[in-house]
Parts: C-alpha cells; structure tokens; sequence
C-alpha cells in the first residue's frame, strides 16, 4: 500500500517518537510515526523484565514540553519502574492525542533518499511505502537485543528469555531452577528479583560490575508538590549539566582532599544514591586513575561489607575503572548473594561451553535450569539503525559508510544523507546523559531545523563532511582524554563481535554540548549544507 505523502516519517514511538510527532504538529508539519512494537513506548515497552526501573529520578526522566502534564502526572517513586514509565508515555500520547499519527506493528525494512525529488521513500516488512522529504530515526540507543550467541542454544528444552524482549505475560518463576546470564544493568536490576520468585538462581557472571545503591523510596506529597513548582529551575539545572539532572557539579579533584574528607564525601554520596553516588563527589573520577581507583576501593569495600561469604565477595568485585562500563544501579542486589537459593558461578576463567538440552555446561559441570534468562545487552547505539537498509545520496548506504564506525555531525545528521535525523545519534551526549533531556534537545533542535527551512524554502540539509570529520575528531579527543576508552563496553561496541571499537559518545556533557548546537544554528547552520550549498555560499545566515 502506498500511503500519503506527509511532511516527516518518524521512525519509533519511544520517548523520542512521541515528543518528535507532539513538536512536528505545533510547528505544523505533518508526520507519520511507524513503530515496530505493538504499544507506544520503545525501551520502556520491550523492557519488562522483573525489577526494570528507570535510574534517572523520575522528576527528571520526565517531558517538559507541556507545564499541564508536569502538574498532572504524579510520579509515586524516587526511581520510577519500568509499569510506571510506561503507563506514563501511554498517557502522553492519549493526553496529546498523538495515536493518530502512529502506526504500530510496523517496522521500517528500507529507507531510500531519491536527491532529485529530494524525497524519502520508507519501506516496511509488509511492503508498505510512505514517502516524505524529511525522515527522523527515533529508534534509540538500546533498542536491537544481542542474540545470545552461545553453542548449544536450539538445543535447550527448557524455556529462555531475554530481558529486553521481556513476555507481556507475567512468567511464573515459582519452584522453577534460573540461570541468568549477564551482569550489566538489566541483570542487577533483575536478579533480586528472579530471587524472590525462584526455587534456585545460578547468576552466571562474565565481568564483575560496580552498582550503586538506588535508595529508592516513595515520593510524599510535599517532595511532590515542591518538585512540580520547582520543576523549570531543576531543568534549567539539567539543561546545563554533564549528565541531565540537577546535581551540583564537583568542583575539586579527588586529590585536593584529606583521605578522611574523601572518604566521607563517598559516604555522603551512597546514602544519596543513585547513578552519581560516588562520581557526584569530585569532578576528576573520569579523567584521573588514582580519582578513579579511591572510588573503586570505596565501592569494593561495600561489596566485601555486604556480601557475607568471601569468596563470592571477592568474585563480585570488579577491576576496571569505576564508570568506564556502564554503571549500575540497585536495590538489594549484593545482598541478594546472601540467600540459600542464589549460586555465583564466575565465569572470568571458564566462559559458558554450551547450553544443553537440560542447562548449562560450564568447566565440564552440568547446571540443570528450567528457564534461562539472558540480560546480555544490545547492539547499542548505532544496531538499530544498521539494521535498516538506510540508503543516502547515490545508494550509499549507512551501514557501509559506518563500516569502520558511527560518523555524524553533532550526532544529528551524517554527510550524504540529506533530510535524514538522528535523534541522540552517535556523536552526542545520548546515553552518557539523562535521555529525556537530550532526545528534547534534539527534537527541538531538529524541528526549529525543519522550520527555517520551510521559511527559506530550501529543500534539503545535510552535514559537510569536513565538518563532519572535525566533530568526530573532536569527540574522540574528548573522550580520549577520560578513561572511557580503556575499558571493553559497548559505549565502545566492543560487545558486538566484529563492530569496530570506536567511542561515539560526546563526554564534554549536554550544556556545553546544547551550547555548540545553539551556536551552529546562529551561525547560519555552520557545516551543514543547505540545497546542496555549504555554509561559505549561502552566506551566515539566509533566513
Ligand atoms: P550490558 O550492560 O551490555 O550487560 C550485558 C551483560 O551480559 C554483561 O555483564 C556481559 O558481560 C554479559 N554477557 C554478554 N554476553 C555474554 C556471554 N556470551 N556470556 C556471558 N556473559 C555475557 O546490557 P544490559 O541490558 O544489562 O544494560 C544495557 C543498558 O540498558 C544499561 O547500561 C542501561 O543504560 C540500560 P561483559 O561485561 O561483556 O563481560
């Protein structure tokens, strides 16, 4: 079937989908969302495992697009789970009545640019096409799932799952054997819980993770009152943080303190909890190794402080810098170590030798499961993109022009591929940041785009590669001066066999990252090419 032609194809109804199609009809251009799932709400659809939780606070994972739904939606938690988040971004798009623009059951097989008619013709698995000058990938950071790439899977008789293609149906855990394999975010967050549900849990463990206490509690009624009225001055916070959310930044190194004043600004911040526990406490933790290693010292002695048996303390202690992987954060999780029912098998010296039909071999020992949950993470960051046959100026495609890694400008655009966005792309703050403020950013951002070329009447914008290649320099530059790249993550792609290890993500933080954005737009959309003219031909700005 071949649909009307509308102004914007957005790709994704999560987050981004949703406030993209909300702007798009404000400014009045039209827009067609198309979306794989069978609900609004990307990650926070898929992700229903046991224990998903947001680990932002949920007075910032929030919209600020509209000051009537801050004062409607009441968050119940510090740390929203993962019903509520969704509940919420269901909401949203009943409240702004954005399903009519959203096809669900969709999802987008091709993309094709034809330069001549300057237009984008979208293709979808069952041979739909919708045509558009203008197409949004709103697909998100973690949105492809690794398939566990493990021998001996198709054999197992047993059931498996993956935490992020969780069944919509509750599953009943109850006097059932459980091996979870993976110990990155979805896997601490989960693993208390599969606990509470098993007869048995083996965890197998690959690579130690730090986790930092959520300290998640209730929202009363005056925190929440207090948060709605103060909300504008705590966005305006996160607007010009590193990471999105209001927490005053560091001012000193780790080094600047007393060993007892460090000690106590640690403490300080794990009763706080959250994501920046122990990174909130000096503002060198990412570029300093003896910064990093005081905090890795802190966070292992509370592993060993928790965790009763030593042996399994020791096991669940890790080694690489504190925030290099992504960290974690939890509730109950070393402690669940402490219960009869829960085995630590580490698998740091002897990886998993296959699956069999009745569990999992490791070190020629057979552990019986009934279900095997994988939280084994996701092709993240460019996966869902690649998975598309995106196709830009001269067939070009973006998979072959990011075989030797992701390359945009500003995360929002990558040369070639004209009237194609990228919603948090590789190249931005994205998952190095609250999400919600960055997809904001750059919804907004890209609208504002779209409307001043309505008002030129221009017809097409694409990044120059020169300045192409200066933002990507510039973001390795960046990164390789923190001790990001020194670890194996997939901010790295260094999880997906074959994917080139290359950092994508800016570090520099969103403010500073908002600021250069602010800053290409009122020099005349610097390094982007408008009509097939740089920046130098159609002078600083032709508004
Ligand atoms: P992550 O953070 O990628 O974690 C995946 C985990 O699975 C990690 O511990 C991996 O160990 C482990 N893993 C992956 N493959 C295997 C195999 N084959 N055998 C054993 N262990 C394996 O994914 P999450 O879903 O937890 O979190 C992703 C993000 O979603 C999270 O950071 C939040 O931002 C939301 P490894 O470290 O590779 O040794």
């Amino acid at each position: 079937m071949q649909y009307d032609e509308v102004d914007v194809i957005v790709v994704g109804a999560g987050f981004s989908g949703l406030a993209m199609v909300h702007r798009l009809r404000e400014a009045e251009f039209s827009a067609r969302v198309l979306e794989r799932g069978s609900g609004v709400g990307g990650t926070w659809f898929w992700n229903r495992y046991p224990g998903a939780r947001g680990d932002i606070e949920s007075a910032d994972y929030c919209y600020s697009f509209s000051d009537d739904l801050v004062r409607e939606w009441r968050w119940s938690e510090r740390y929203a789970a993962q019903p509520e988040i969704l509940r919420y971004l269901e909401h949203v798009a009943d409240r702004f009545d954005l399903r009519r623009d959203i096809e669900l059951n969709t999802e987008v097989v091709s993309a094709h640019y034809d330069d001549g008619e300057a237009r984008w013709t979208v293709t979808t698995q069952r041979g739909d096409v919708h045509r558009a000058p203008y197409l949004v990938m709103a697909t998100g950071n973690l949105s492809l799932p690794k398939t566990p790439d493990i021998e001996g899977l198709d054999s197992f008789e047993g059931e498996w799952l993956h935490t992020g293609l969780w069944p919509h149906d509750p599953v009943d855990l109850s006097g059932r054997r459980v091996a979870v394999v993976g110990t990155g975010s979805s896997g601490i967050q989960a693993i208390p819980h599969l606990a509470e549900e098993a007869e048995h849990l083996v965890v197998l463990q690959r690579t130690p993770n730090y986790s930092m206490p959520a300290v998640n509690r209730l929202v009363s009624d005056d925190e929440w009152r207090a948060s709605v009225e103060g909300f504008a001055e705590r966005r305006a916070l996160c607007e010009g943080s590193d990471a999105g959310t209001p927490l005053p930044p560091a001012t000193d190194r780790a080094t600047d303190v007393s060993p007892d004043e460090r000690q106590d600004r640690y403490e300080r911040g794990w009763s706080r909890g959250g994501i920046s526990s122990l990174s909130g406490a000096f503002n060198d933790m990412f570029s300093s190794e003896e910064s990093n290693l005081y905090a890795q010292e802190f966070a292992r002695a509370k592993i060993r402080s928790e965790v009763h048996d030593p042996v399994v303390a020791e096991a669940l202690c890790p080694s690489h810098h504190i925030g290099t992987k992504r960290t974690c954060v939890d509730t109950r999780y070393f402690d669940t170590y402490n219960r009869p029912n829960v085995e630590l098998v580490n698998l740091r010296s002897h990886p998993i030798e296959r699956i069999t039909p009745s569990g999992i071999r490791v070190e020629g020992r057979e552990i019986a499961v009934d279900i095997i949950v994988f939280a084994v993470g996701f092709d993240a960051i460019t996966g869902a993109l690649a998975e598309i046959d995106i196709r830009g100026r001269g067939g070009v495609s973006l998979a072959d022009s990011w075989a030797d890694g992701p390359r945009t400008l500003l995360g929002l655009q990558a040369a070639g591929f004209p009237n194609l966005f990228l919603v948090t792309g590789p190249g931005s703050p994205s998952v190095l940041s609250n999400m919600v403020v960055s997809i904001e950013q750059h919804v907004d951002w890209i609208v504002a785009c779209l409307a001043h070329l309505r008002a030129g009447g221009h017809r097409s914008i694409e990044a120059s590669r020169d300045a192409q290649n200066k933002w990507m320099q510039h973001v390795t530059e960046l990164a390789d001066a923190t001790l990001y790249p020194q670890a194996s993550s997939w901010y790295l792609g260094s999880n997906v066999p074959g994917k080139p290890r290359v950092f994508n993500v800016y570090v520099a933080g969103c403010g500073p990252y908002r600021d250069e954005c602010d800053l290409v737009v009122s020099d005349g959309y610097r390094g982007f090419v408008i009509d097939g003219l740089g920046h130098d031909e159609i002078g600083a700005n032709d508004e």
